[in-house]
């Protein structure tokens, strides 16, 4: 993650995400936190969804 339309993106497919309810990244501070109803998602699944959108997680 190198700039704030990054973070943007990530936060977009994030909130994409069945069973994602919030999803805030910051660039500043290299921090994504999401909020999910475990019942719809997991841990996993966001972290593949921000693989998926071309970015690690640490
Ligand atoms: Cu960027």
């Amino acid at each position: 993650m190198h700039c704030q339309s990054c973070a943007d993106a990530i936060g977009g497919s994030l909130r994409s995400l069945k069973g994602v309810k919030e999803a805030k990244v910051e660039f500043a501070k290299s921090k994504a936190t999401v909020r999910f109803d475990p019942g719809q998602t997991d841990s996993l699944k966001v972290r593949k969804a921000i693989e998926g959108a071309g970015y690690r997680v640490a």
